[in-house]
């Protein structure tokens, strides 16, 4: 029979959209069992056509569960993702908890799904949505070329903050709307007085910040991205510098890159090879306005490549921009892709 899922944190904004993920992929799991905070408890959601209750987060709730996916805060899966996985469930974390654990691998099933399988701890752990924007079709110019370098500024949206948010920036823009704002030092910073989970105004404005200050001035989104790419890639000395921004975007991120490669590369090699990775799909016609933007974007699965150029002075680079929905393939797609590779394990096992 087919295994049991457990979605932990069904009811958040990444929780959302992955219960309308596993209601129209192919649906490969048996009972589906929806876990969150006592509060949520009760709560009746709709997955694969049908209404579920909502169980309450405990020990119990992982009995008889073969894979439990989490989409919950980092000190929740820190606690919860080894009770699962000592209660004989695989867990796919969403969450930063396990990130750079070695003995947890961090997968991405285009690039590196074979690091699956290698999982001591019962845990592997999904990567941050803004390395996961750009590190499919990074992975595949990397396989034919060789990376060697990343420089990389990010675009973010604002649900990457999840629905607060969102419903910051959405008051935000009811508050400037129709006015004519955005002319004078500070006029904006006063009219919406409210910031949310970001350190300054969003609507009409960019924020070169997102998450935490960590040594030397970088944030920990930007490490983020560094780390991760290196694991993901298999590159411990990959050169990665990122500047991670917000922008007044709802869902989408964005990222301008430029890769260096040991191996000259042209642009149409690089469509030649993005054209054919799974998952990505290339839009690239800027004489007829064609290149990824997030109001296209949004709501799909592939990441999209456009912009795509040899560096003027560097034949062995290219710059690119890529856009992913970062609630998608960011964060719920990629959970639900390593849960199938762990469900197709279970069940050929079986
Ligand atoms: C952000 N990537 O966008 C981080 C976490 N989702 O805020």
């Amino acid at each position: 029979d087919k295994p049991t899922l457990a979605v932990v944190g069904a009811t958040g904004a990444v929780g959302t959209v992955m219960l309308g993920i596993l209601s129209s992929r192919e649906d490969v799991w048996g009972e589906i069992r929806l876990i969150a905070s006592p509060r949520s408890a009760g709560r009746k959601l709709v997955v694969r056509g049908e209404e579920v209750e909502v169980i309450a987060l405990s020990e119990e709730a992982f009995e008889g569960v073969d894979v439990a996916m989490f989409d919950v805060p980092d000190e929740v899966s820190a606690q919860w993702a080894p009770i699962a996985a000592s209660k004989g469930a695989v867990a796919v974390d969403n969450s930063g908890a396990f990130r750079m654990d070695p003995d947890v691998p961090l997968v991405v099933p285009e690039v590196n799904a074979h690091a699956a399988r290698l999982r001591p701890r019962g845990i592997i752990s999904n990567p941050n949505c803004t390395t996961l924007s750009m590190i499919v079709a990074m992975g595949a110019l990397h396989a034919e070329f060789g990376l060697t370098e990343l420089v990389v500024s990010s675009y973010q949206a604002a649900s990457g903050a999840g629905q607060p948010g969102i419903d910051t920036l959405r008051e935000q823009i009811s508050k400037v709307g129709g006015t004519n704002l955005g002319t004078q030092p500070g006029d904006v910073r006063r009219a919406v007085g409210e910031f949310g989970p970001f350190p300054a105004p969003l609507a009409l404005n960019v924020v070169p910040w997102a998450g935490s200050l960590k040594d030397e001035g970088w944030s920990s989104e930007e490490l983020k991205v560094r780390n991760e790419s290196r694991k993901i890639l298999g590159l411990p000395n990959l050169r990665v510098n990122a500047t991670c921004v917000r922008v007044p975007v709802i869902t989408t991120h964005s990222l301008s890159v430029h890769a260096r490669f040991e191996n000259e590369v042209t642009v149409t090699r690089a469509h030649e090879i993005l054209g054919s990775a799974p998952g990505v799909v290339v839009c690239d016609n800027p004489a007829e306005g064609e290149f990824p933007t997030p109001a296209d974007v949004v709501g799909t699965d592939p990441t999209w490549v456009g912009r795509v150029r040899r560096a003027l002075d560097d034949p062995y680079a290219l710059d690119l921009f890529l856009c992913g929905d970062n609630l998608r393939k960011g964060a719920a797609l990629n959970t639900a892709q390593i849960a199938e590779l762990v469900a197709a394990e279970l069940t050929s096992a079986a």
